[in-house]
């Protein structure tokens, strides 16, 4: 039985040693060499996988995601029907993406864009100084990630608020659910952090009608995907004043097309899909031990609701 891997050529090796780490036993095919259809008992994915493919495996036991988002799994036409999915949950993609927030959150905390451009203009001049307890961060999503970079902000004194699906309760968050919880933390909110699952129910939910409820001023940061924002409705709030800047590591298409305004704006930061970037010999155990699960018919870790699409 084998195991089918699928993901940039660049990281396919990286992944198949990883694998093979944990278990020297294990049959690897590196897509397209898939072999025999019927030998491939799982399959490790990331998103150029066209899941219509995975229909030609007929002993296919396990679909493993090579990230924590599995939006590219389960979009249309979705995984073979009675096919589990596994996420990875993994502390080294956690502690990157934490990393990745505190950094934006700190350069928008720490006025940064306004002294590199007092940089470019030669300017030597002091701006007022911010107030941690006062800067108010609101995060869609709480998570393994969101729930990570709630802390590390909590850690820096920051006042935090969290958005999910169900009522939560996190130690020394200021929890939010539902629609009008989320109208309540956005008025606010002056960073919005955006760490949410793509799923039809959060699809475009940074758009102009709830861009308009954070307060004037505020920041947005999305690391999640890029559907979940409204381009053209963040382009206007930026463009009107109404959001001070923004720093986007996830676009709808990737990459992000040449022309996009995106890449020229003064109040945006742009970034690669690189906010945290899966490390193959960090997360190989938990998707080894999945396959071996599988395979002896136990229950797998890390698994999707596919009723809550993440
Ligand atoms: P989790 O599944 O652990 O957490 C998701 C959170 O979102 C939960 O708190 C959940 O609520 C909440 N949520 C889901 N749907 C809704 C909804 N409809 N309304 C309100 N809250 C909702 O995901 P992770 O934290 O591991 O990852 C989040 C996303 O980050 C991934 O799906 C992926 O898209 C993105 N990502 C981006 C990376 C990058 O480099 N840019 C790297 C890794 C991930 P509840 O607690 O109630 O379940
Ligand atoms: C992920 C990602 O989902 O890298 O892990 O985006």
């Amino acid at each position: 039985l084998a195991v089918l891997l699928s993901t940039k050529a660049h990281t396919m090796q990286d992944w198949r040693e990883a694998l093979l780490a944990c278990d020297p036993t294990l049959d690897i095919r590196l897509f397209p060499e898939a072999g025999d259809p019927a030998d491939i008992e799982a399959a490790v994915c990331w998103t150029q996988h066209d899941m219509a493919e995975l229909r030609r495996y007929p002993n296919l036991k396990l679909l493993v995601s090579m990230g924590a988002g599995v939006d590219h799994l389960l979009r249309q036409p979705g995984p073979p029907p009675g096919v589990p999915v596994a996420r990875l949950k993994d502390e080294r993609l956690t502690q990157g993406m934490t990393e990745w927030v505190l950094l934006n959150v700190l350069r928008f905390h720490r006025q940064d864009l306004e002294y590199r451009a007092q940089q470019a203009a030669r300017v030597w001049d002091e701006l007022p100084a911010p107030e941690t307890a006062q800067r108010r961060i609101g995060i869609l999503g709480l998570g393994e990630l969101g729930g990570a970079s709630a802390r590390a902000l909590l850690g820096l004194g920051f006042p935090v608020m969290g958005w999910t699906r169900s009522p939560r309760e996190v130690e020394g968050v200021r929890c939010f659910h539902g629609e009008a919880g989320l109208r309540e933390m956005l008025g606010q909110t002056d960073i919005l952090v955006c760490l949410l699952p793509l799923t039809p129910q959060t699809r475009g939910i940074i758009r102009a009608e709830t861009l308009a409820l954070l307060p004037r001023g505020a920041f947005v940061i999305n690391a999640a995907r890029g559907g979940h924002l409204v381009a053209e409705d963040l382009l206007a709030a930026l463009d009107s004043g109404h959001i001070a800047a923004a720093a986007l590591d996830v676009f709808e298409p990737e990459p992000l097309p040449a022309d996009h305004p995106f890449w020229g704006h003064p109040k945006v930061l742009v970034w690669p899909h690189a906010a945290s970037i899966t490390i193959p010999s960090s997360a190989a155990p938990q998707v080894v031990e999945n396959i071996l699960r599988a395979r002896e018919g136990r229950p797998l870790i890390n698994l999707v609701d596919f009723s809550a699409g993440y």
